[in-house]
C-alpha cells in the first residue's frame, strides 16, 4: 500500500529488518501474543497483523529473516511498504558499523525514500546495552535518515517494553503521511508520541 491516497488507509504494511538475532521475531511475538516464544534464525519472513486501537485500523508487520544470505532478498519485501521498522542488538556494539551500513542500503533504495522509520534499539533489558543516543551516534541517524520522519526507541522484546510506543509512533507517522497526501514530508517527528497503543 502506498501513501498516495487521501483517504487514510486502514491497513498499511510495515518492514521489520536487522541484522540476524536483534530480536525482530521476538519481539514480534511478544506483541502479537504477549509471549516469549522460544525463536530460531527466520529463513523466509513472519508476517503477523496488528490490530491498532485507533478505529479499526491495522499494520501488517513484516519481519524477515536478517541472516547474511536473506539480505540480497530484502528489496524483494520493498514494494508495498508504508514504514520501515529497523531493530538494533544494543547490547552487540560490535556489530553496529554492519547494522549501519545495512541501513544505509535499506535507505538508499528508490521504493523505501521519504518512508517513515523506527529504529528500535532492543533489548535493552541485558546488561551492557547501549544507551538511543550512542545508536543513534553509532549509526549516524541524523544524516542517513535525511528529511524522511524518524524516531530510535528503546525496547525489550523480553519484557515488551518500548514496543507499544514504536507501532503507535508508526501509525502517527503513516497518519501524518496521509493527511498530507505524499509521499515525501519532513520534519514533523515532534507530533507524533506515541501514545496509540496496539491491541
Ligand atoms: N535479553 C533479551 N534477549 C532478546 C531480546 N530480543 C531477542 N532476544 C534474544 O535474541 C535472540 C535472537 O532473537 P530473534 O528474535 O530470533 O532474532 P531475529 O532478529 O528474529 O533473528 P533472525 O531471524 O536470524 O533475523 C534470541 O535468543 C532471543 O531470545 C531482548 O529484548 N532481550
Ligand atoms: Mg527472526
Amino acid at each position: 500500500m502506498g501513501l498516495h491516497s487521501s483517504k487514510a488507509p486502514s491497513e498499511a504494511q510495515i518492514l521489520m529488518l536487522g541484522l540476524d538475532g536483534s530480536g525482530k521475531s521476538t519481539l514480534l511475538y511478544k506483541l502479537k501474543y504477549n509471549e516469549a516464544v522460544l525463536t530460531v534464525p527466520t529463513v523466509g519472513f513472519n508476517v503477523e497483523m496488528l490490530e491498532t486501537k485507533d478505529k479499526g485500523r491495522t499494520l501488517t508487520v513484516w519481519d524477515v529473516g536478517g541472516q547474511l544470505q536473506m539480505r540480497t532478498h530484502w528489496k524483494h519485501y520493498y514494494q508495498d511498504t508504508s514504514g520501515l521498522v529497523f531493530v538494533v542488538d544494543s547490547q552487540e556494539q560490535k556489530r553496529f558499523p554492519e547494522a549501519k551500513q545495512e541501513l544505509e542500503q535499506i535507505l538508499g533504495s528508490e521504493h523505501l525514500k521519504g518512508l517513515p522509520l523506527i529504529v528500535l534499539a532492543n533489548k535493552q533489558d541485558m546488561l551492557g546495552a547501549a544507551s538511543p543516543g550512542d545508536i543513534e551516534e553509532a549509526l549516524n541517524l541524523k544524516q542517513i535518515c535525511g528529511n524522511r520522519d524518524w524516531f530510535i526507541q528503546p525496547c525489550s522484546g523480553k519484557t515488551g517494553e518500548g514496543l507499544e510506543d514504536c507501532f503507535g509512533r508508526m501509525v502517527c507517522f503513516l497518519k501524518i503521511a496521509t493527511a498530507k497526501g505524499e509521499k515525501h514530508y519532513r520534519n514533523k517527528s515532534n507530533r507524533c508520541t506515541g501514545t496509540t497503543l496496539i491491541s
